[in-house]
């Protein structure tokens, strides 16, 4: 893909909406993500924040969660209610085939042992019913779950002054993406907002910020194409403090000439940040491709050796069946899933809240 093309077909989509199902399972299947973008549904694209009605509401938010999740739900919670159906007594059989679900759903190997360690034991608690089945099993599990994710870690901020998020991840995760739907969120609830085009490495990904920038309502701080990225973090940061910023968020490279040398100029922008602003970065987000499942937990290593990983933001759940994931970096990693895209909308990120994912994943079992 040329770089040019790149932003031609991402203008194309924000101001397009893909409703046809067609479209939305050639996107999935190729991993560019599905479901129909929530932009198009805005009354005024160049308008500057925007909420689809109905989006941002507890309700209208679990239903839109529970819609982009569907792919995750047929492969996961879908396939144990057909087990279910098929081996209502859980056997040694029913539980060699769950652990075969729930590892097709990239849950990862520990998390998987974890889950049915705990759903045994729950299962031999609980005692059988008449007929032979578990009561319950499907809300035995969900529990499980919703140990195996933990409690819901916020965003770190510093309300009194600049909070500083730097973006990291490798190419082509959503990185850009990300930072400018976070930057639309903080904007939406009033804050100033500032993003840094730290990622100097295609001139096509300043472009790409600036109209993230345009749509999120928030300044962009940039220089050339091959510029160095600790100069571009210095001069946002210091358009932060004159412009009394609430955040600014550095959109970074996830491709230099050498994996080393990204990484080095990494912890050079960190250090800038760290000059520049007390207590800064107050988040290092991490940004994983559901898509790319295990794959996402060795470069989640990678990373976290390198740079202080901070939080991971999980990005395309929507064009997956993969979603198990999270329990995966959740159980493998250590570093708490913050953030979660859902979409390739402005409203498409969400912080991830366990309870809510949970709830999406078991709607309409009988959990
Ligand atoms: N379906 C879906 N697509 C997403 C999501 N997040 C990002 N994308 C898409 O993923 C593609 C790559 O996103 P970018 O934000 O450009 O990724 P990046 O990490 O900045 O890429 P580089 O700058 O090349 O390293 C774009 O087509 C995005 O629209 C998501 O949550 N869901
Ligand atoms: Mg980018």
């Amino acid at each position: 893909m040329s770089a040019a093309g790149g932003v031609g077909r991402l203008v194309k989509r924000l101001f397009t909406r893909g409703d046809d199902e067609g479209e939305r399972q050639s996107q999935a299947a190729d991993g560019r993500g599905g479901r129909d973008s929530d932009i198009g549904s805005s009354p005024d694209p160049g308008s500057g924040p925007g909420p689809a009605e109905g989006a941002t509401g507890p309700r209208g938010a679990l239903a839109r969660l529970t819609d982009r999740l569907a792919r995750t739900r047929d492969g996961l919670v879908g396939k144990v209610e057909a087990l279910l159906g098929r081996k209502p007594v859980p056997d040694e059989e029913f539980f060699g085939e769950l652990e075969a679900i729930l590892l097709q759903a990239d849950v990862g190997v520990k998390a998987a042992a974890r889950l049915l360690g705990g759903l045994r034991s729950r299962v031999a608690a609980a005692g059988p019913k008449e007929g032979g089945g578990v009561p319950d099993l499907m809300a035995h599990l969900k529990e499980e779950i919703l140990e195996v994710l933990g409690p819901q870690a916020p965003l770190s901020r510093d309300p009194s002054g600049t909070t500083v998020i730097m973006v990291v991840g490798v190419n082509g995760t959503g990185k850009t993406t990300t930072a400018g739907k976070l930057g639309y969120r903080f904007r939406r609830d009033g804050s100033r907002v500032i993003l840094g085009a730290t990622d100097t490495f295609r001139a096509a990904a300043i472009e790409q910020l600036e109209i993230w920038g345009e749509r999120a309502g928030a300044d962009v701080i940039r220089h050339e194409e091959g510029g160095d990225p600790g100069a571009v973090a210095y001069d946002a940061c210091q358009a932060a403090s004159a412009r009394k910023a609430d955040y600014v968020i550095l959109d970074t490279a996830g491709r230099l000439h050498t994996r080393v040398n990204l990484m080095e100029e990494l912890r050079k922008v960190r250090r800038v940040v760290e000059r520049e602003i007390p207590g800064a970065p107050h988040e290092v987000l991490l940004v994983l491709d559901a898509t790319s499942g295990q794959n996402a937990i060795a470069q989640a290593r990678t990373f976290k050796d390198a740079v202080e990983v901070t939080g991971i933001a999980l990005t395309k759940l929507d064009g997956t069946a993969r979603g198990g994931v999270v329990l995966a970096i959740r159980e493998e990693l250590g570093i708490p899933v913050k953030l979660v895209g859902i979409g390739e909308g402005l409203e498409d990120l969400r912080e991830f809240d366990p309870a809510q994912f949970a709830d999406a994943l078991f709607v309409g079992a009988e959990a």
